[in-house]
């Protein structure tokens, strides 16, 4: 029997096979939950209702974060199939693609800061507000980080701002929501070629690095992710909140590059 056997759980950001919130559903899947799927827009649709079918989620449903009714609107349907509700990935990130490079503090604008921190920061605290009743006595909240919000890494500019506020997030949502017994958690992930890595300036040289230097001497995989991520989020954990754990091959842990 799976870790997660009777378990419900409700996962946003899947964007395609690649994304981080795919290695959690199917890591999910594996220990035996009940998945629900979300998508952000109707062009996402179609694609996530293929993934849904692929790891046995009867659920898909609407999900664009920078709007409150969305996600209240969500929690209300998700109660139409189920009473209760074992936990919530959020896999969310987003800040203007033009803010990824360049001088950080030359190229950030008021609302390139604002969009950044609403979307990948405070959409967490709006889906535990909204999902808090459903998961009274035995909720388990995943969000995803990245060294960034600890380090000033290059290009990664004001997401690792927004970052540094989401992992405050998980330690203040793990203080108000403990008492209700809901845990709170980050992922600390080490550099993925997803959807929203595409493209971005010098990546391949972050993945060569973490290859070239981290302890373990490779990248880490969805599957890697995946796997933390459903240990967090059952009775395995059940000692752990407030906490960011790194899945990045130990490369955190360095201090500088071989002489
Ligand atoms: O958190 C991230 C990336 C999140 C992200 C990516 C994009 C690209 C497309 C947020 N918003 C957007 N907006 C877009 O328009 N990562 C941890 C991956 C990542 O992104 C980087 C990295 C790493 C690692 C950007 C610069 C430097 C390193």
């Amino acid at each position: 029997m799976g870790f997660l056997t009777g378990k419900k759980f409700l996962i946003t950001g899947l964007a395609s096979e690649r994304s981080i919130s795919w290695g959690v559903a199917q890591a999910m899947q594996r220990e035996g939950a009940e998945l629900a799927l979300t998508y952000q827009t109707e062009k996402l649709r179609p694609r996530v209702e293929k993934l849904a079918e692929k790891c046995g989620a009867n659920i898909v449903l609407p999900c664009d974060v920078s709007a409150d009714e969305e996600i209240n609107g969500l929690f209300d349907k998700l109660g139409n199939s189920w009473t209760e509700l074992d936990g919530v990935i959020h896999a969310i990130a987003f800040v203007n693609r033009r803010a990824l490079e360049g001088d950080y503090v030359e190229n950030t604008s008021r609302k390139d800061f604002n969009v950044a921190h609403e979307i990948s920061s405070y959409s967490f605290t709006a889906l535990a507000r909204a999902g808090r009743e459903m998961m009274q006595g035995r909720g388990a909240m995943v969000t995803m980080s990245y060294l960034g919000a600890e380090r000033a890494m290059p290009n990664y500019n004001v997401m690792g701002v927004a970052k540094a506020s989401l992992e405050a997030n998980v330690r203040y949502m793990a203080n108000s929501l403990g008492p209700d017994g809901i845990r709170v958690n980050a992922v600390s992930a080490g550099p993925i070629r997803t959807l929203a890595a595409s493209g971005i300036t010098d990546f391949k040289k972050m993945i060569d690095e973490v290859e070239k230097n981290a302890p373990m001497r490779r990248n880490v995989t969805i599957e890697d992710v995946g796997n933390t991520t459903a240990f967090l989020c059952s009775d395995l954990a059940a000692g752990i909140t407030g906490e960011v754990l790194y899945v990045d091959s130990g490369y955190h842990i360095l201090g500088m590059n071989p002489l």
